[in-house]
């Protein structure tokens, strides 16, 4: 095993016996071949795009794969071994479906393309198969980058979305990274294409979660509990949320969000069901205690999940592409989701404990926030918002991270705070207060939902007369933890913004070349201590 994916990689070099996450040995094992595998199948789909007899089907399969290897996704090695086998039947349909129609040519395949169900142990399958670690370095950015894209592709896809040049973009850069003609200079560019893409799919994403469910309105978010019994749901997938909503309606039991679900809470069609009762603790690697003392069924709809308890494991339910083992996994019928078992089980588990009480504001995502434009521009016209500080991404369990609950207090009271993801629950609970009725934390929602912090620095930059979105009033100090967050960072690279603050630590798998480049270019910035970050990131 060799997996150097996430922030907490082991001694932030890489994780080779069992991953800091908890996932086996076996289980990453498992990945590599199945990514291996996904390449095979990209390679083939390209070629049935062109001879327009691909199947919507094999992106839904690509993207649920490349999904599940996601850190905190799917631990289960049967889990992946699943799609292993599902990847190589499709993988034989499309290239029998192209040999009926004289697209492939069998005598001019690339070595990925001769890989077979029977031949995959003898390929070496691992990330240290690439010997060049700049090219290594590249390969794995654009293939983490492509997860990020998946995921948010998939939760597109549960609302019937589907983007092909997205999904064609998946397969062109799985199938180049196993190209050797490609140079470093060429993987950039792919790199750069990849952040392309994932602005397009978080507008995706966006635009199919404002249809179904309208655009989130700035809601105080209840943060404690009441005394019926409950039903905790987390992860990011919206449309999970609704199913359950309209199931638990009636029923007694309440509905709460943890994690990365909290946005919901401020959609418009979410605040209709009296059930949805608010958000239940912190960011997800709180999971342990939370899950324990919540007493009810838990549903997570995506990573990240956390090696559960055998005390609450009996309770916890996965669905899409994540798994675990002995936890209970929901599977969709023509679209369907049957929550049933978690409602009866509901019924007989103890109310949650309560662990807070107040509430936390959010739902501030483009719509809101520039509808109310004229105030905000007033404001920094007038000096009193003298800066914008872009403080998305992820949260995680380093002890390193209390910088960034330092940092927002230490920001002068003349600046906001622009949010997304689970990185702002180390300072959602702050009351860092307001300037002129807007608040200094302004959630736009979840990690994707970094599309609304991009809109809106675009439009009040608009507003505010700035052409070049590096001159105006705002600096990023973003925390990453896993690929989704790589996957945002490239595409504010590629929106050409500069000066980017990265931390709690940088990537294992930026090689000292490719960092270089990265600071050559962009001016990529690793975090330091609040004193030092706050002095350049408020210059
Ligand atoms: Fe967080 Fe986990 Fe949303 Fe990530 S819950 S860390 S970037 O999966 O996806 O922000
Ligand atoms: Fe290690 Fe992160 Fe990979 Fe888990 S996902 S094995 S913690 S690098």
């Amino acid at each position: 095993m060799f997996c150097y994916q996430c922030q907490e990689t082991m001694n932030g070099k890489g994780c080779t016996k069992n991953g800091m996450c908890g996932k086996k040995g076996e289980v990453a094992d498992l990945q590599d071949d199945l990514i291996y595998v996904l390449k095979s199948i990209a390679f083939y789909n390209q070629k049935a795009r062109s001879a327009n007899v691909s199947e919507n089907s094999t992106d839904d399969f690509m993207l649920d794969a490349l999904f599940s290897t996601i850190t905190n996704t799917d631990f289960r090695a049967t889990g992946i071994q699943e799609r292993i086998d599902r990847g190589f039947k499709i993988q034989n349909e499309i290239r029998q479906k192209l040999l009926d129609n004289n697209a492939l040519d069998e005598n001019d395949l690339p070595e990925i393309a001769t890989l077979t169900s029977e031949n995959l142990s003898d390929r070496n399958t691992g990330i240290l198969a690439t010997e060049d670690e700049d090219i290594r370095s590249l390969r794995e950015l654009l293939i983490f980058g492509i997860k990020g894209i998946a995921a948010y592709a998939h939760h597109a896809m549960m609302l019937g979305n589907i983007n092909k040049k997205v999904n064609s973009f998946i397969e062109e850069g799985l199938v180049a990274t196993t190209d050797d003609s490609l140079n470093d200079k060429d993987l950039i560019s792919l790199v750069l294409k990849c952040g392309e893409k994932g602005f397009d799919v978080m507008a995706d994403l966006d635009r199919v979660n404002t249809t179904e469910f309208g655009n989130p309105e700035p809601t105080q978010v209840n943060i404690g509990t009441r005394g019926n019994p409950g039903i905790l749901i987390s992860g990011h997938d919206l449309k999970d949320l609704k199913q359950l909503l309209d199931q638990t309606e009636g029923t007694g039991v309440d509905v709460y969000t943890h994690g990365e679900m909290l946005p919901a809470n401020s959609y418009p069609e979410f605040k209709k069901y009296e059930h949805l009762v608010g958000n239940y603790g912190g960011s997800w690697w709180h999971q342990k205690q939370e899950f324990e003392s919540f007493n009810g069924p838990i549903l997570l709809t995506s990573n990240c999940i956390v090696p559960p308890l055998e005390s609450y494991i009996y309770r916890l339910y996965t669905t899409g592409s994540v798994g675990y083992d002995d936890a209970t996994h929901i599977i969709a019928r023509d679209g369907q989701k049957d929550f049933s078992a978690l409602i009866q089980q509901a019924k007989t588990c103890e109310p949650p404990v309560q662990l807070e009480e107040g509430t936390i504001m959010g739902g501030f995502a483009y719509n809101s926030v520039l509808s109310n434009a004229d105030k905000i521009v007033d404001a920094v016209k007038t000096g009193k918002i003298k800066k914008f500080v872009v403080m998305a991404g992820c949260d995680g369990r380093h002890k390193d991270r209390q910088y960034y609950t330092d940092f927002a207090e230490a920001l002068p009271k003349d600046t906001v705070i622009l949010t997304a993801g689970c990185a702002k629950y180390r300072y959602n609970k702050l009351n860092l207060g307001e300037i002129d009725g807007i608040p200094r934390v302004l959630d736009a929602g979840q990690c994707n939902d970094s599309f609304s912090l991009i809109v809106i620095a675009q439009g009040l930059m608009a507003r505010l007369g700035f052409t070049d979105v590096n001159e105006a009033p705002i600096s990023y100090n973003i925390a990453w933890y896993e690929q989704k967050a790589v996957l945002v960072l490239l595409t504010l690279l590629r929106l050409e913004i500069q000066n980017i603050t990265l931390g709690p630590t940088l990537p294992a798998f930026v090689s000292p070349n490719v960092l270089k480049v990265l600071v050559e270019k962009f001016n990529i910035t690793p975090n330091t201590t609040v004193e030092e970050d706050m002095e350049r990131l408020l210059k």
